[in-house]
């Protein structure tokens, strides 16, 4: 067996190592058998080397292990650096023994080297193997650095994380799209966000961000929706509206350039040439989008919500960058968001869109007990099944602000992916249980 601490990742590799001894592990990505000369390339979680096995040059076994290869075998490798004008890296290695540490099925349901590429549901049927093609790697290492930057990005603000529970009594966003649960006889739910445990919390260490799935029974069938996704949620003590837009902005600038920074590699591999947002972000309000899509013939009025459709229409005005709408009408959000002082009709709420699509949204919420009630009942919801929370307003909450940004539809925004389920591992939508 070999020893994984002697290894060398295909990304050590460099034409300065020429003649130097090595070991590979890996997986065969491509096997092109010349006769007299076969070439193998082993890839690794960083890339693909090419191994030249030459009849004369080798071990005569090692020539008949290279022919006997096909594609996704695990193998350990040993052999000699060399430095070539002709393969990818600028070197390749010339082995003296081959390993197989384990054998494949010769018949791959998914060409991993994407010559022979599959349609959508073919790739996420065989996920595990789709998720070897080189799309897949830079698509999840930039969702890694992406993760890496907003908690940095908010540890550097003060701001802790926390997990707060997914297995929930009551629902946080409205009565519907709740996935019900039998917790020991009765009946609990899975939580549709972290609202009402990170506005809680605010009430102690001031600011909180979670990163963690939420659960929406949303019977959808869009490219944008999942019935499991990741949240990136915030929430911030002291603060308003208009606080919180400034962090978001701030934070999705900061990813943008990191990204562009780091994952150089990534992107070449997308195709993506990332232009980075400026600041500030084009800021609308409700009832200005409103008026822009009925200058525009389109049938719509005050306090109906926006469809994909009108924001397809309105984002033709703001090109790329990303763009708040604000000031929404209070009756189009939930209950714990704070109605404007002067406008009741409007609330202290945001989204924050790039192009057509809702990547975060977030606002004000109310910290006044009564009216956090009389909202709650207004919506047509019981205050009796918020007790739980609504009596920590009795001790002290502080005016909160904060915000969930859907970390997948930031990707796939960011990535120009046509669909959601390509930047999520195992997506969860209405027909997909498995894998
Ligand atoms: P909201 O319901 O708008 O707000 O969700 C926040 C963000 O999560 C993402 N999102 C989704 N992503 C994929 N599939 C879905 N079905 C889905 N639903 C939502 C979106 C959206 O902007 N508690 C509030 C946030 C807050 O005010 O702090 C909330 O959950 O990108």
């Amino acid at each position: 067996m070999p020893v994984c601490r002697s290894r060398v990742f295909t990304s050590q590799l460099s034409p300065e190592m020429d003649g130097r001894v090595v070991h590979l592990l890996g997986w065969v990505h491509d096997v092109r058998d010349l006769g007299k000369i076969v070439f193998v390339l082993l890839r690794d979680k960083e890339g693909i080397v090419q191994l030249t096995i030459k009849a004369g040059s080798v071990p005569s076994e090692v020539l008949e292990i290279a022919k006997s290869l096909s594609r996704e075998d695990v193998i350990h490798v040993e052999g000699v650096v060399k430095k070539s004008q002709i393969a990818k890296l600028g070197i390749e290695v010339i082995p003296y023994k081959i390993e197989v540490i384990s054998k494949s099925d010769r018949v791959v349901p998914i060409d991993i080297t994407g010559k022979t590429p599959a349609d959508l549901n073919t790739r996420l049927k065989y996920r595990v193997l789709d998720l070897r093609r080189a799309e897949n790697w830079a698509i999840f290492r930039i969702q890694h650095a992406v993760l890496q930057v907003i908690r940095s990005f908010l540890v550097e603000r003060g701001f802790i994380e926390v997990f707060t529970p997914k297995i929930i009594a009551t629902a946080t966003e409205g009565g519907a799209n709740l996935f019900r649960v039998d917790y020991f006889g009765k009946v609990a739910y899975l939580a549709q966000s972290p609202q009402l445990y990170k506005e809680q919390l605010c009430a102690v260490f001031e600011r909180v961000f979670e990163i963690a799935p939420a659960f929406r029974a949303e019977k959808h069938d869009t490219n944008y929706h999942l019935n499991e996704f990741i949240s990136v949620d915030i929430e911030m003590a002291f603060a308003d509206m208009f606080d919180v837009m400034e962090l978001l902005e701030d934070l999705i600038v900061e990813i943008y350039r990191s990204v562009k920074d780091r994952c150089r590699r990534e992107l070449q591999v997308l195709g993506i040439d990332l232009r980075v947002p400026e600041k500030p972000f084009p800021r609308f309000k409700y009832s200005e989008v409103i008026d822009y899509l009925v200058e525009r013939g389109i049938e719509v009025k005050w306090g109906d919500d926006l469809s994909t459709y009108h924001l397809k229409v309105f984002s033709e005005r703001v090109g790329q960058q990303p763009y708040f709408i604000y000031y929404w009408p209070t009756a189009l959000r939930p209950f714990y968001t704070k109605p404007c002082d002067d406008n009741p009709e409007e609330s202290e709420s945001f989204d924050l869109n790039i192009e057509w699509l809702e990547v975060a949204s977030g606002g004000t919420r109310i910290h006044d007990k009564d009216l956090l009630e009389r909202r709650i009942r207004e919506q047509g919801l019981d205050p009796q099944s918020f007790s739980s929370h609504l009596q920590f307003f009795k001790y002290g909450m502080p005016p909160h602000a904060g915000w969930g940004l859907g970390l997948s539809r930031l990707l796939m925004m960011m990535l120009r992916r046509k669909d959601i389920r390509e930047v999520v591992l195992y997506p969860r939508d209405r027909y997909r249980l498995e894998p």
